[in-house]
């Protein structure tokens, strides 16, 4: 058993569109337990700088100002190998190539507009938690 924490966001998108319930039960049924969690909602330079790792792509500005559209549900998950498996339960970044049953697979729109962040090793994990909340 390796017990980890995760940092999950559910997008502008997903809030909009009452999907918050549907997510957490997802996330519930795999065993993660959110020990965190806010809604609020990122400035343009909040945003920017917790996208820094992507500001040379393409679709950088396009994803900071998506992000700053509207209300989102930041998360601590914690669980077994909660790193691994939340990404595993979100799907592919594109919806169309997400794997069947996953949340993105379910829920989002498109590349941009889809549904649920999770962060991708423990490293980035803790970068992202500490970026939210003071544990
Ligand atoms: P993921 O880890 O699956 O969220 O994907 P990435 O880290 O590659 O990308 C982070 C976010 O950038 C995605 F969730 C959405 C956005 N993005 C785009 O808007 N367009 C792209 O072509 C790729 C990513």
């Amino acid at each position: 058993m390796a017990i980890e924490k995760t940092l999950s966001i559910i997008k502008p998108d997903a809030v909009k569109r009452n999907l918050i319930g549907n997510i957490i039960n997802k996330i519930e049924e795999q065993d993660l337990v959110p020990i965190e969690m806010k809604m609020l909602q990122l400035s343009e330079k909040e945003s920017s700088k917790f996208y820094e790792i992507h500001k040379e792509k393409p679709f950088f500005t396009q994803l900071v100002d998506y992000m700053t559209s509207g209300k989102i549900l930041v998360m601590v998950l914690e669980g077994d190998n909660a790193v691994n498996k939340y990404r595993d339960l979100i799907g592919s970044t594109d919806p169309n190539k997400a794997k069947e049953g996953s949340i993105r697979k379910l829920y989002a729109l498109n590349t941009t507009q889809n549904s649920v962040h999770a962060s991708d090793s423990l490293e980035n994990a803790k970068r992202e938690i500490e970026f939210f909340f003071n544990i």
